[in-house]
């Protein structure tokens, strides 16, 4: 009796510790099949070079490297390569594709192999500056350069690796005295899954607005592709916090839902045996989430992206199918949360990745209380249009004493500005989380942001990403005015700057960031700076006007 106890009592355990273990067990073929499914086709077309150019050092353009010297791509077709050895060629706008060109000889057999180094870059820099200076961090491979021997002339070559660029450098590294060659036919098959024309802005709308608006329409465009890729240079892949701001541009501009409807499904799928999702999925060759990677922001605007796609959708099927994932999120935050109505950062700090911008020294405390009661209120929304609030019945009082805990314990009333309570940095990232989660009175938000101009030592934004949650903040807390400004002077600067697609960084005083000490290696195409088309779309009132 006591031995079939025990027994039982150990089966029970495991079988616990087994679910435990595998959240979504029975779920995630199907979910995966789902994701598959909802696949956009890719679009592709077919693009030529515009221009020969050559890019110099210039004191006044972006990262000093100037693009000059236009010539007729003809002239480039028409020269023999051997004594040329090098040339810059120019799309005229940022592509993502395959890239191909042809060889023929000028006369002459060829009685030897042609060796041709080719280097692509969707900013000036990339084509000037050596990448063998960087060895740290990310994989060198992601930048783009590769050497191919020619063996046989004529020749029709196609790289094998998607390529994101605008300009691509040619140089001759190894060829036969023998003989000469022209390089001819240079195209490359453009790829994109954005099909649908967006809406034309009115023709009275500010020609800035106008102009940021395309731009961030083409970013958008070449960061769809069979996923929301945070961007086609790099990563090429699903992240959660990309695809979040991603899918708002899209339902605003393109409205194409399937491809958020398959992000939602890969993520579910692939997420972590704990039921937490992974922040980053790799496409190819098949689907998978990268190891461990749990950021914890991310997990939980998973919730949002829900959310909003059930509000364009009304595709309750799939709200309804990946409730169990978003409910399971929101355990996150329980997991974290003190009697005292404080999140204990530091101890989220040791289990998770917590981000929020790329921006060295960051203190992320109280940001970090804001998004959660930011995640925790939208997710009871999205119980509440599911029709399952008695599922997530406790959150509407969890928000209220966090809200009440951010209060007294950031709060500094006489500045007016948003401080943790073990560091003092006065940082936007604080100020903007504290709004977005409505701990502030309109007055308050407004007064804590006007605050930052003259408060001593701030941290400032380094990226888009934590820009585009600014001017969220702004337009919420009603500075209409100063959002529109705000959005017009960050990305306009960007476009100054030469920017066909927005940056991954940007800083507007530091031509250099970047949050791999490598400028190089940014992405200049990337998805979380499209958001200007989502301000720009969704309230008219403020930029349109
Ligand atoms: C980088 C990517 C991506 C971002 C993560 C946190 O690797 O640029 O866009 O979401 O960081």
């Amino acid at each position: 009796m006591i031995k079939s106890l025990s027994v039982n009592i150990l089966l029970f355990t495991c079988s616990a510790l087994c679910l435990a273990q595998n959240y979504y067990e029975h779920n995630r073929q199907a979910w995966l099949s789902e994701a598959e499914n909802s696949k956009p086709e890719l679009i592709i077309s077919e693009k030529k070079p515009l221009q020969i150019v050559d890019i110099v050092p210039g004191e006044q353009a972006f990262q000093k490297w100037e693009v000059r010297n236009i010539h007729p791509v003809d002239s480039l077709y028409n020269t023999p390569f051997r004594k040329k050895k090098k040339v810059i060629i120019d799309f005229g706008d940022h592509l993502t594709g395959y890239f191909s060109f042809s060889v023929k000889t000028t006369g002459a057999t060829a009685d030897g192999p042609l060796r041709l180094k080719l280097t692509f870059g969707e900013a000036p820099s990339e084509l000037a500056v050596p990448f063998d200076n960087y060895t740290e961090g990310l994989s060198r491979a992601w930048l783009q350069d590769e050497t191919i021997t020619v063996m046989y002339v004529p020749e029709t070559i196609t790289l094998t690796r998607r390529l994101a660029f605008r300009y691509v450098k040619i140089e001759l590294l190894a060829s036969s005295p023998q003989y000469d060659f022209n390089i001819y036919d240079i195209r490359c098959q453009a790829q994109t899954s954005a099909k649908n024309q967006p809406e034309e802005l009115p023709d009275n709308v500010n020609p800035v607005i106008k102009e940021i608006d395309r731009v961030a329409l083409n970013t958008l465009k070449e960061c769809m592709q069979t996923v929301y890729e945070d961007g086609p240079k790099r990563d090429q892949r699903l992240w959660i916090g990309d695809m979040y701001l991603e899918a708002l541009g899209n339902a605003y501009s393109f409205k194409q839902h399937d491809i958020t409807k398959r992000c939602l499904y890969l993520l579910a799928g692939l997420s972590g045996s704990n039921g937490y999702l992974l922040a980053t999925v790799i496409e190819k060759p098949t689907p998978r989430a990268q190891d461990n990677q749990f950021l914890y922001e991310y997990a939980l605007l998973y919730n949002l992206v829900l959310k909003n796609y059930l509000e364009a959708t009304k595709d309750r099927k799939t709200a309804e199918d990946l409730w169990p994932v978003a409910k399971r999120q929101t355990d996150i935050v329980r997991n974290y949360l003190q009697s005292n109505g404080l999140m204990d950062f530091e101890k989220v700090n040791q289990d998770w990745w917590v981000f929020f911008d790329w921006k060295e020294g960051l203190y992320k405390e109280v940001a970090l209380q804001g998004i959660s009661i930011f995640a925790l209120k939208e997710s009871y929304q999205l119980a509440k249009m599911l029709g399952k609030e008695n599922e997530a019945a406790d959150l509407p009082a969890l928000t209220g004493k966090m809200i009440k805990a951010a209060r007294k314990n950031f709060y500094d009333k006489k500045s007016g500005l948003f401080v943790g309570t073990k560091n003092k940095q006065i940082s936007y990232a604080s100020q903007i989380w504290m709004i977005l989660s409505g701990v502030t009175s309109n007055e308050e938000g407004q007064r804590s942001l006007s605050a930052l101009a003259n408060a001593p030592d701030v941290c400032y934004p380094g990226t888009p990403y934590l820009y585009h949650y600014y001017i969220q903040a702004m337009v919420d807390c009603g500075m209409h005015r100063e959002a529109k400004e705000a959005l017009m002077n960050y990305w306009g600067g960007m476009i100054k700057k030469g920017a066909d697609t927005f940056w991954e960084a940007y800083d507007p005083d530091n031509d250099f960031i970047s949050p791999y000490d490598f400028y190089p290696i940014n992405s200049y195409c990337h998805a979380w700076s499209c958001t200007p088309i989502y301000f720009i779309r969704k309230y008219p009132n403020i930029f349109q006007e």
